[in-house]
């Protein structure tokens, strides 16, 4: 059996080649899906963060690390995309302005999906007003925001106060998440709720629609 410490180990020392041979006999032996981010791709890429924060990693061990957990994400998305549920509706996602972060967003986005939602990707560094011409086109009933990166959490706020200059922020329900976001300041900034993880997303987006 796989020990998903391994598996962050190897996050951590950014050797994709060891964590998408690990994540896939994971998957062979039959381990969850939830169990293999939780206990193994994420809690990595954490202590990939804290040695960066700590000034023992520089940004290129970042890169790798997070190349190493895009690749095995690609092994874990049919598993966790599947669609079980029953249809709820649609769902625009994307991580704001300055942020190119997507690595948490691509796991709510798989969540979601699993749980029966429709998902448009606007991927990174999306504007305010890309948001807004995003939310006119496609008719979602739920917005994501993401952001993790401190400096660039303001632009959640913009886009919230640009869909309410355009007169859109009554038709949709926003969620907002990201490492450093809380849902004490998703109140402050007007979005109707946060979630610190994937499911959660998914079970805060059916509550905000009636399906929950
Ligand atoms: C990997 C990584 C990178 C990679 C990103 C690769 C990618 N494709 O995403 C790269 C190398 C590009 C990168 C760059 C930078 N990074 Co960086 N990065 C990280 C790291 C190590 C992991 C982030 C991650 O993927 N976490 C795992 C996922 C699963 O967690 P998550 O993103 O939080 O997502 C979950 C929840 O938050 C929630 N969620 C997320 N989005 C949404 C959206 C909605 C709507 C909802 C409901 C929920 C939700 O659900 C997700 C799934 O469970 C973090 C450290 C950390 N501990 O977070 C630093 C970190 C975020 N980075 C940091 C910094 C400073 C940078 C740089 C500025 C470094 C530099 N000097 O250039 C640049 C910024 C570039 C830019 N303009 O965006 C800081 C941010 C500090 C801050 N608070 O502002 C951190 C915290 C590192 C640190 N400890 O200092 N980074």
């Amino acid at each position: 059996m796989v020990d998903l410490q391994d598996l962050g180990r190897a996050i951590i020392r950014g050797d994709s080649d060891v964590a998408f041979a690990l994540t896939r006999q994971a998957m062979a032996e039959g381990a969850e899906p939830k169990d293999i981010l939780d206990k193994g791709l994420v809690p990595g890429l954490q202590k990939v963060g804290d040695l960066f924060e700590s000034g023992d990693y520089y940004l290129p061990e970042l890169i790798v690390s997070g190349d190493a957990v895009a690749r095995a994400l690609e092994l874990l998305e049919p598993a966790l995309g599947r669609k079980g549920a029953s249809f709820k509706g649609k769902y625009l996602i994307g991580t704001v302005k300055g942020d190119i972060h997507d690595l948490g967003k691509n796991i709510v986005i798989m969540m979601l999906k699993g749980n029966g939602w429709e998902v448009t990707d606007l991927g990174v560094d999306v504007s305010p007003e890309d948001f807004v011409a995003a939310v006119e086109k496609e008719g979602c009933q739920v917005l994501g925001l993401s952001s993790l990166l401190t400096m660039t959490m303001p632009n959640a706020a913009r886009t919230i106060e640009a869909l309410e200059k355009a007169g859109l922020r009554k038709k949709i329900k926003i969620m907002v998440g990201g490492a450093p976001t809380t849902a004490e300041w998703a109140r402050k900034i007007g979005a109707d709720a946060h979630a610190k993880d994937g499911p959660k997303a998914a079970k805060v987006a059916a509550e905000l629609i009636g399906k929950g």
